[in-house]
């Protein structure tokens, strides 16, 4: 093929991936200062019957109202930092909606993973826009059907870019970033989200 579309047409989704997003050299300096600065979790699930951590770090900011509930756990937003207000700014400039939390996760390397998932949860509404931005390291990014099990698309999400879904997505498709066994370097991606129905 003469121009491999990075992001072929999938029925009921809206997915636009734009790599180069940000300059690499902010990039770079938002990567270094949200890495020391934020003050990493790593939340327990009770799955059958065990104590599991979450395989990744994770951290949740956002307005004082914006409640959220992943991992099985309800959880109150850490207050903007000057840095995440302005990303959160220019993030919201791109897509032209309000956002009012985001949601860090810091994949330290490869055995650091987020399983098949939507981001369903009530409290987003009905089609929600998610706003992914991705620093570090590049990983990729699978999607399936909701019901399916064969991974349909798979993007690199490479540093410095930012991947937006809309629309119907999060009600047809799932998506994942799993373990690899290839090096890769730590990467951190934050979702910017819009809580329109609080806890
Ligand atoms: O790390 C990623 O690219 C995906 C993160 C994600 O799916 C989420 O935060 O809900
Ligand atoms: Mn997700």
């Amino acid at each position: 093929m003469l121009f491999a579309d990075p992001l072929p047409a999938l029925t009921d989704a809206e997915l636009d991936y734009q790599p180069g997003w940000v300059d690499a050299a902010v990039a770079d300096a938002w990567l270094a200062a949200l890495v020391i600065d934020t003050p990493w979790q790593q939340p327990e699930l009770f799955i059958h019957g065990r104590h599991h951590r979450v395989p990744r770090l994770t951290a949740w900011y956002g307005e004082p109202e914006a409640r959220y509930r992943y991992s099985g756990q309800t959880h109150q937003p850490l207050p903007w930092t000057p840095l995440l207000g302005e990303i959160r700014q220019r993030v919201v400039a791109a897509v032209g909606q309000p956002l009012n939390a985001v949601l860090l996760n810091y994949y330290r390397d490869g055995q650091d993973s987020m399983g098949w998932h939507s981001d369903a949860e009530a409290e987003l509404g009905r089609n929600p826009l998610i706003a992914s931005l991705n620093l570090g390291g590049t990983r990729r990014f699978d999607l399936r059907r909701i019901g399916g099990s064969r991974i349909e698309h798979s993007l690199e999400l490479e540093h410095a870019s930012l991947l937006v879904m809309r629309g119907p997505t999060q009600h047809h498709w799932q998506h994942q970033v799993a373990k690899t066994r290839k090096a890769c370097a730590p990467r951190l991606n934050l979702t910017f989200r819009l809580i329109r129905f609080p806890l």
